[in-house]
């Protein structure tokens, strides 16, 4: 039988192969990009890791104990994230002052903070899985194009190391395990966010590869 985490992504495949064939990527993997609009993304990335923290404690509140101590690692590792995302400002000299939240920035967050709040445990875990499996494919598809070490490439080595990769490994594995506990219309709205992440995935590269703005 194939695994639920593999069913998701088969459900979500139209909408994660064009996440993973979105040009921010390949821009980033052969270093054409250029810092104003690779700064789109790290500062509105910078948000969203700000927002995960809330989201992952939410999460934590409500584990199993079985899955306590592994979001607690998750909860450092955001952390020095989120130093990372500083350090890289810092020395490209991107501001990180007075950010705002872009459109789909802001919608990406509610949406997470939604989930936590508003739903069932696994149907929330299936967006963490979703959200981190996004990034662990979409960065190592980065990496697999590069031809050399880039300006970024901090990042890139975040989202595509070891620990990052079994930490998603888990994640997938703890989602079978909560999708076998589920009742059939728990795994349909599992399925469903999974999807709605992705799209949101898209939208996100979308947005740090164009010029979205709030009206206003
Ligand atoms: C992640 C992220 C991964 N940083 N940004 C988006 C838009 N999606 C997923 O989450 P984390 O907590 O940074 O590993």
């Amino acid at each position: 039988m194939v695994a639920f985490h593999e069913q998701l992504l088969e459900r979500a495949r139209p909408v994660w192969d064009a996440m993973l064939a979105h040009p921010f990527l390949a821009t980033v993997a052969d270093g054409s990009i250029p810092d104003e609009r690779f700064g789109n993304w790290l500062r509105q990335d910078y948000l969203f890791a700000q927002e995960a923290v809330p989201f992952l404690a939410l999460l934590l509140a409500r584990a199993p104990l079985a899955h306590r101590s592994r979001l607690v690692q998750a909860m450092g590792a955001l952390e020095a994230e989120l130093e990372l995302f500083g350090r890289m400002a810092g020395e490209r000299g991107i501001s990180l002052a007075g950010l705002e939240p872009s459109p789909t920035c802001h919608a990406y967050v509610q949406f997470l903070h939604a989930t936590a709040y508003g739903r069932p445990y696994p149907e929330a875990f299936t967006v963490l899985y979703g959200a981190e499996r996004a990034y662990l494919d979409s960065w190592s598809r980065v990496r697999a194009m590069q031809r050399a070490p880039g300006r970024w490439q901090a990042f890139i080595d975040n989202w595509t190391s070891d620990p990052f990769r079994g930490y998603v490994e888990w994640l997938g594995t703890a989602v079978d395990g909560l999708a076998a506990g589920a009742p059939a219309a728990g795994r349909e709205a599992m399925t469903a966010l999974f999807v709605t992440t992705a799209r949101y995935e898209v939208r996100f590269w979308d947005m740090a590869a164009g010029d979205e703005r709030w009206p206003g």
